[in-house]
């Protein structure tokens, strides 16, 4: 009987094991339409993802991600720089700035028109760099 419990011991480590490389995660990532989809999916897919999936209704990205080799940071940094804010950790104007047209999210009106209310960002956010309870967690 102890040999069992200690088997089931064993294979229950092991099982955790090989599950803890991958991640699950949820970011909010500000956008417009189909056409973000489509660009906030190809950024987000950089090595070690499994799955990105945004949904232009909610606007939350799910990813699945191999922790082992590819971090939450580097994932966000690839949606920034192809222009997209995500909450906390908004694009640069310079990223922003190559978006299409009928993409800009920050513009009220493309706003409105999609039904959509607040930005995720506001444009004062976007020159700093550390948002006050972010720089905490840093130290
Ligand atoms: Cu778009």
């Amino acid at each position: 009987m102890k040999s069992l419990v200690f088997t089931l011991a064993l294979l229950s480590a092991i099982g955790l094991n090989g599950q803890s490389k991958y991640n699950t995660t949820t970011l909010e990532v500000d956008g417009l339409c189909g056409m973000c989809e489509e660009r906030i999916e190809n950024a987000a897919y950089i090595q070690g993802v499994k799955k990105a999936d945004w949904s232009q209704e909610t606007h939350l990205l799910e990813l699945i991600y191999n922790s082992s080799k590819v971090d939450e940071a580097a994932i966000i940094a690839a949606i920034n720089e192809v222009g997209h804010d995500v909450k906390n950790h908004p694009a640069t104007d310079e990223q922003y700035a190559n978006i299409h047209g009928c993409c800009r999210f920050r513009d009220p009106d493309q706003r409105a028109k999609h039904g959509l209310g607040d930005p995720l960002c506001k444009p004062g956010e976007t020159s700093v760099k550390d948002s006050s309870d972010e720089s905490e967690q840093q130290l």
